[in-house]
């Protein structure tokens, strides 16, 4: 009988015990259940003939806008233009989205830099990212001027997000015409530089033979994705 009653009495203690840490574990997952949860949106992004990049795009929105971390790889070293794209798919790029109405010849700053008070030149003029030797480049920022779904001026979703084989100047406003290879080997120099009095005249024509590390529009796109909301 005495054992009996022990058993009881360790049964019962083993129930409280339980009680206790299920309704401990209950507390905060209410409490996350009922925080409001970030929209995400994200863009898987593949090579465009043959290029070899890959990569991955995360929005998250937030309240003081979104934000974004751009992962690539397989891409050469350096510098490369992004954009975003109003096409339907990556086989439709279409022009870049400019639905601000931007003027042509427009001077302004790249997405990346752009704050409340300085607005980038377009929003779909996104920035340029650095990649290092192992052909690897993440770019991470945060901007008041996308949302997922919000004002059309600053909806993101369905937009392409485009890699170009080099950075852009994100100098005027637009880069999306297209350029062939001689006109970018011809080219005048576009990275402004500094002319000391007393410096000899001298030609201003780009005759490299390789592709320059930066152009306006940054020339060929090489790789594409799509933005969708993630389920
Ligand atoms: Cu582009």
């Amino acid at each position: 009988m005495a054992f009996k009653r022990d058993t009881r009495k360790v049964i019962i203690i083993l129930i409280i015990a339980i009680c206790l840490v299920t309704g401990c574990e209950k507390i905060p997952t209410q409490m996350i259940t009922t925080e409001s949860i970030d929209k995400v949106a994200v863009a898987t992004i593949s090579e465009i003939e043959g290029s070899g990049l890959t990569g991955t795009a995360t929005f998250t929105e937030m309240d003081e806008g979104v934000h974004v971390v751009i992962e690539i790889q397989g891409a050469t070293s350096g510098l490369h233009a992004i954009h975003l794209h109003t096409g339907s798919s990556c086989d439709d790029i279409g022009p870049h989205w400019h639905p601000m109405e931007v003027p042509a010849g427009t001077s302004g700053i790249p997405v990346v830099q752009a704050v409340l008070d300085t607005p980038p030149i377009g929003v779909g003029e996104v920035g340029n990212i650095t990649v290092g030797e192992a052909g690897m480049g993440i770019l991470e920022f945060k901007t008041p001027f996308w949302s997922l779904g919000g004002d059309p001026n600053t909806d993101i979703l369905g937009k392409l997000i485009m890699i170009h084989e080099t950075g852009d100047t994100f100098l005027t406003h637009p880069h999306a015409q297209p350029m062939n290879m001689q006109t970018d080997i011809n080219m005048e120099t576009v990275q402004p530089h500094f002319h000391p009095p007393g410096t000899p005249a001298h030609s201003h024509t780009n005759t490299q033979t390789t592709i320059p590390t930066i152009l306006p529009g940054g020339g060929a796109k090489i790789g594409c994705g799509l933005i969708t909301l993630k389920e």
